[in-house]
This record gives C-alpha cells, structure tokens and sequence, in this order.
C-alpha cells in the first residue's frame, strides 16, 4: 500500500523484473506522472490492488520488450482514478487487469532517441500527447532536464496544452524563424540570424559564427528579443574541484560587433578561467542534429549539424587569461566591472583562437554550476 506517492519525471531502463511494484493498493493521493520506461522484462507499473480515486498515472510512456513484457500498467484492483494521457506499446498486455487506456492513452512505438537516450525523436506520437498542468496540476511544469513544459510543437495537434508524454519535453522541432535582412545586425548582412526562438544550439551558433564556433557539452542556445545571443551551461552534482569547460573558437576576423561577452556564474564558490589556446584532450566527438540539444547529454550520435567535443578529460598549456574567484554561494554573478570594458564584457583579443573557459567547484561539496556567456549585438 502506498499512500502520498509521487514518481514523476523519472527514467527507469532495463529492469530485470517490475520496474515500479505497488503491493497492494495506490492509495490517496499518489502520482506517477510523466516517467519513460524502456523494456522491463516483467511489467512497467504493476500494482496489485486498487487505485484510489484520488490518485492518478498520467503521461508514462512504457516501452515494452516484445514478447517478453507480460504488463505495461497492470491494476489488480479497481481503477478508480485517473489513467490517461499514457503511450504502452510492446508488452503482451499494455493495459493489464482492470487498467484502461483512457481517452487520451495511446499504444504507438514511442520513438525514443534510442533505449539508452529516452528523448524523442522528430515525429514521436507522444510529442504534445500527453494532459497539461491546467487540467492536472500533478503534471510537472519542468522535465528532467529542468526545461519548462510545455514546448508547443506548431506542426502538432495538441492533446491539451502542448506537454509530452514521458520524462523530457522536447525543444520545438520547427525550423527557426530567419531575421528579415533589414533587421540583421550592422556589418553581418550574408550570414543567417534567428530570434524569439529557443534553438537548435548546434544551428543557431554555426550560423552565428560562420562554423566557427565549437561546445562542448550540455549547453543551450538562445537568440532572444533585442538580438542578444547567450550560451547556457549547466552541470547538476559538479563535485567539489570538479571542473566544467565552454570552448569557443573565434572566427579569423572577429565580426565588428563581436567586442565581447558578459559571463555569468551561479551557485558557488567557483573559479572560472580563461585559457586561450589550450591543448584539449577531449573524450569522443559527438554530433549533435537541428533542433535537438538532448543528444548531448545521452551521448547519442543521430545526426549531423555541429561538432561538439564531448567531455574534456585533460586539459594543459596555454596561456591563462584571466581568472576570477566567485566565493557567495547561492547568488549569480557577473564578470566584475574592474576587470573587464566598460559594457561588462569580457573581449576576445584575437580571432582564430581557441578559448577555454573553465569553471571549478571550490565549495567543498557538490553543487549545480552554470555558466552563460551573453554576446549583445549593439
Ligand atoms: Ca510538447
Ligand atoms: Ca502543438
């Protein structure tokens, strides 16, 4: 029996038996709302008694093993809440016992990036398919990644607002909106701008650097209103001395408005660095799709737009920079006016350079870290 119970955003792959087992009944008030499970051999949710009025499972998405999964979400007892908005395909019984489909549920291959990536691909049938927070305020407003859901595909009917099935909610698939010439910035007229769009990072920076820019790892990109781009990156449990790195080449002529960036840190205390023309021991290179920035984080190799060295695992030479030391924990900071041009900038001295800029975690414990680099275009 299980009373309060709330799994939600969570990813559950290869489980030798059930993944999620409730003896007994799913008493009140408990949610399972918005999980990807890939090939559990026995059953996905298999609950042996009734689910309570109160309670409700929405959103999973459950991804049998054909032949082998005898259950996607089995309730041995009386449905009395809420089953809907669910995608259970390949298991001998997706709905098993006395669960139902529910209006909303749908048994389609869910199209996962791959059984170890559990993002979806362009064309998934559980893209915006699953039960909104206005109508479920169980449904989380966030994915596992920490992205705000929901994310309107415009291409795809809505089931309700827009949210996906399972643990991640997809960035628009829709190709950006290219600035009219007449709006693109002075000096960058014959290279592709976009904006109020979130993007494809691989996309939005090729263009934006002419191919010249390369990342590493987790990182998103964004054009935003006033023609301001910013480079995010985040690293959940960043261990204590850990170090997390952005790396940007510079085009060989710096564009004339390409003066310089602010870099803000959060969380701390941290040290970040500024390398120029390090040597990168790097693990392996990634190619990341249009539109598609998950494939980062799960590693997988699905299409090409950019290269992203991945998981840098040595870093050595160059010539440091600049380095400052954040110590307030909890706060955001940018790069202090002392150190850098009168706009808050950071400058790139020179085009055609390789620049590492690595932040390391002095708090004595883990701690999220992120960085954002933020180029203005006026
Ligand atoms: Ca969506
Ligand atoms: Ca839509």
């Amino acid at each position: 029996m299980a009373r309060n119970f709330r799994i939600r955003n969570n990813t559950f792959r290869d489980c030798k038996g059930y993944a999620i087992d409730i003896i007994g009944a799913l008493e009140v008030n408990s949610y399972i709302v918005n999980n990807s499970f890939v090939k559990p051999e026995a059953a996905g949710i298999y609950i042996t008694g009734q689910l309570d009025a109160s309670s409700k499972i929405l959103n999973n998405i459950i991804k049998g093993i054909d032949g082998v999964t005898s259950a996607g979400l089995h309730i041995g007892g009386s449905q009395l809440g809420t089953v809907d908005g669910n995608n259970i395909k390949f298991c001998t019984a997706n709905w098993s016992g006395n669960a139902t489909q529910g209006p909303k549920g749908t048994s389609e291959d869910p199209l996962y990036v791959s059984d170890t990536d559990l993002g979806l691909q362009e064309g998934s049938p559980c893209l915006d398919k699953g039960l909104g927070n206005d109508t479920h305020s169980e449904v989380p407003t966030t994915d596992k990644d920490g992205t705000s859901r929901p994310v309107n595909q415009p291409e795809i009917e809505d089931a309700d607002d827009g949210t996906d099935m399972g643990a991640y909610e997809m960035p628009s698939f829709a190709p950006p909106t290219p600035i009219e010439p007449e709006d693109a910035p002075v000096g960058l007229s014959g290279t592709r701008y976009y904006r109020n769009k979130a993007l494809t990072i691989g996309q939005a920076i090729m263009d934006f650097f002419s191919g010249s820019l390369r990342v590493i790892s987790g990182i998103h990109g964004h054009i935003h209103e006033g023609k301001c781009f910013q480079v995010y990156k985040k690293v959940t449990d960043l261990a204590d001395d850990a170090k997390t790195y952005i790396e940007i080449k510079t085009p060989l002529e710096l564009p004339p408005h390409f003066k310089g960036m602010k870099i803000r840190v959060s969380e701390g205390p941290v040290i970040l660095r500024i390398i120029e023309d390090p040597v990168l021991t790097t693990g392996e290179t990634r190619i990341i799709p249009k539109n598609r920035n998950r494939s980062l984080i799960g590693g997988s190799i699905i299409a090409s737009e950019s290269i992203i060295k991945a998981d840098p695992t040595e870093v050595s030479g160059g010539t440091e920079l600049d380095s400052w030391e954040f110590g307030v924990s909890g706060a955001a900071f940018y790069t202090p006016d002392s150190e850098i041009n009168d706009d808050n900038e950071w400058v790139f001295g020179n085009g055609g350079r390789t620049y590492l800029f690595e932040l390391q975690n002095k708090s004595g414990g883990p701690i999220t870290a992120a960085m954002k680099m933020i180029w203005y275009e006026n």
